[in-house]
């Protein structure tokens, strides 16, 4: 299996690095043949090289477009030197051997990156190139490829210890190597073009989707694709926008938690829950939910999962609120609620939500199940010596709802079935959890008592010790860190209930 390189087939863009190469290759008598500007290199350097028209007897054609891709260059490359088939059509149509290719294609990337017109990155796709490599490689039994100038240094280093002499084994790594240079080349031509159909899918959506004020902010377009009719009868206001949309989606996946609970009504600012509460009235329902963070309310989205009567339509309306969301409301609630003239009313019919949710990543779609797991009693495990009271692991399961329609990372306290305080989407959970203590003491919240939950588990105790420090005393979690029993010797030693649900709950 070992194959002692004889001639070798040069065609590079990029001609540094090439010289000691060339020179290697000379001195052990290797026949050279090459495309034009790497032969005019070559002849400077006073080493004979064979132009690969002298091969083809085909001048270089199309502005160089057609340089190597001839029969006679690729039988050179391809045939088996095992086949007696291959042996003997190398001998009628004359064709030589060619035992090492060295390929440095045209460089695409570059053109692009350096804002080239359309016509001069077309130009830069290499078609022989890729073909000399991805021939060379798929014929790694007898040839050997050198696809990049980062393989030079491998390839002296072979002709100087081995004679030239090549193994199999060797063979196939540099084809490796050779196949990822090409897959690699493909996908930023695939790239490239991929960017110009992003202007046609946007096209398609102008003429398809609903054409929305515009996307995330004012200058950038946007488009929704759905059936808003088929989820919501829009009863008064102005077109929903873009951020609208995302909200009111985040308002209607956090209210379908609490669907059979009495009265509840949500408040909810950039897709997070700022106020949440379940009381016996409706109206009571809105005014703990507005008392959690009356701030962070202003302009936000309203989700009730009951009837909006007259009383409750009469405390929002002092509100400025962008969207009012629910399943009815009755005739004097829409009367008042109508009397800001932009304010969304919406209600909102029994309509599953779909079970798989997609997004784009990178330069593709993440698809994924809808988080279909609710926490619920039956599922807890009570790891600390100190239970939970009944009504605290009402609350538990209660926050735990609340945590999972929150960004990650996330800290929610609930006391009574009102949410307390949160830390919404910070990059770590001991922030998540000084930010829900700090709301929490801004709007005057007294801690002791209530509960806390997290969406992930907590790598270290310090969760439970600044929980417990600010008046905590039960927390659901899902638990799994290595340190857990960290977690759960503090809570023992201090008498806070811990459970685990065994369900993480990120939300990104
Ligand atoms: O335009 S091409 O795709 N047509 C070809 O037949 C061809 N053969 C080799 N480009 C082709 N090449 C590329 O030319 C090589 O990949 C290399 O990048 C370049 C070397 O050209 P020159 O030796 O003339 O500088």
């Amino acid at each position: 299996t070992t194959k002692t390189i004889k001639s070798a087939l040069i065609s590079v863009f990029s001609k540094e690095g090439l010289e000691p190469v060339v020179r290697k290759l000379h001195q052990q008598n290797v026949t050279i043949y090459s495309t034009g500007g790497t032969e005019e290199f070559i002849n400077k350097l006073g080493i004979p090289v064979v132009p690969v028209e002298e091969v083809t007897s085909f001048p270089e054609i199309l502005g160089g477009r057609v340089k190597t891709l001839h029969p006679k260059i690729f039988g050179g490359i391809l045939n088996r030197q095992d086949n007696p088939t291959d042996i003997e059509q190398m001998r009628e149509f004359e064709i030589p051997q060619i035992d090492l290719v060295i390929v440095d294609l045209y460089p695409f990337e570059k053109t692009v990156a350096s804002g080239a017109s359309e016509a001069d990155i077309i130009e830069k796709i290499d078609i022989g190139g890729i073909s000399l490599i991805r021939a060379a490689a798929k014929n790694f039994k007898d040839t050997v490829i050198v696809a990049s100038v980062n393989e030079y240094a491998y390839l002296l280093e072979l002709i100087s210890t081995q004679n030239g002499d090549t193994t199999l084994e060797q063979r196939k790594k540099l084809a490796t190597k050779a196949f990822n240079t090409s897959s690699h080349y493909d996908a930023s031509i695939f790239n490239y073009f991929n960017q110009n159909q992003e202007e046609t899918v946007l096209k398609i959506s102008e003429q398809n989707g609903q054409v929305l004020r515009y996307g995330e902010n004012p200058h950038q377009k946007g488009f929704f694709f759905g059936d808003f009719e088929a989820m919501f009868t829009k009863l008064h206001g102005k077109e929903l926008s873009y951020n609208n949309l995302l909200d009111v989606d985040a308002a209607v996946n956090l209210i379908l938690e609490f669907k059979e609970n009495e009265p509840t009504f949500a408040i909810l600012k950039h897709n997070n829950a700022c106020g949440l509460a379940t009381r016996s009235t409706m109206k009571e329902a809105y005014l703990t939910a507005l008392a959690c963070d009356p701030t962070s309310a202003f302009g936000g989205v309203l989700i009730a999962n009951g009837n909006i009567d007259e009383a409750t339509a009469a405390e929002i309306n002092s509100l400025f609120c962008e969207v009012v969301i629910a399943p009815s409301f009755d005739e004097k609630a829409i009367a008042i609620l109508s009397e800001k003239k932009n304010r969304i009313i919406l209600v909102q019919n029994d309509v599953a939500l779909p079970q798989t949710n997609v997004r784009t990543c990178l330069n593709g779609v993440l698809v994924q199940e809808r988080n279909n797991i609710t926490d619920s009693k039956s599922q807890l495990n009570y790891v600390t010596t100190t239970k939970p009271t009944e009504q605290e692991i009402e609350d538990l399961l209660f926050a735990s709802k609340i945590c999972k329609n929150t960004k990650s990372n996330t800290i929610v306290f609930a006391k009574n079935s009102t949410l307390v305080a949160s830390g919404t989407g910070q990059t770590s959970r001991v922030d998540a959890l000084k930010q829900a203590v700090e709301k929490a003491t801004t709007f005057g919240f007294d801690l002791k008592g209530a509960v806390m939950a997290s969406d992930a588990f907590f790598p270290f105790p310090d969760c439970v010790e600044l929980a417990h420090n600010a008046g905590i005393t039960a927390v659901i979690q899902p638990g799994g860190s290595i340190k857990d029993e960290l977690s759960i010797n503090f809570c023992n030693e201090n008498k806070v209930a811990m459970v685990f649900t065994g369900t993480r709950h990120f939300k990104h």
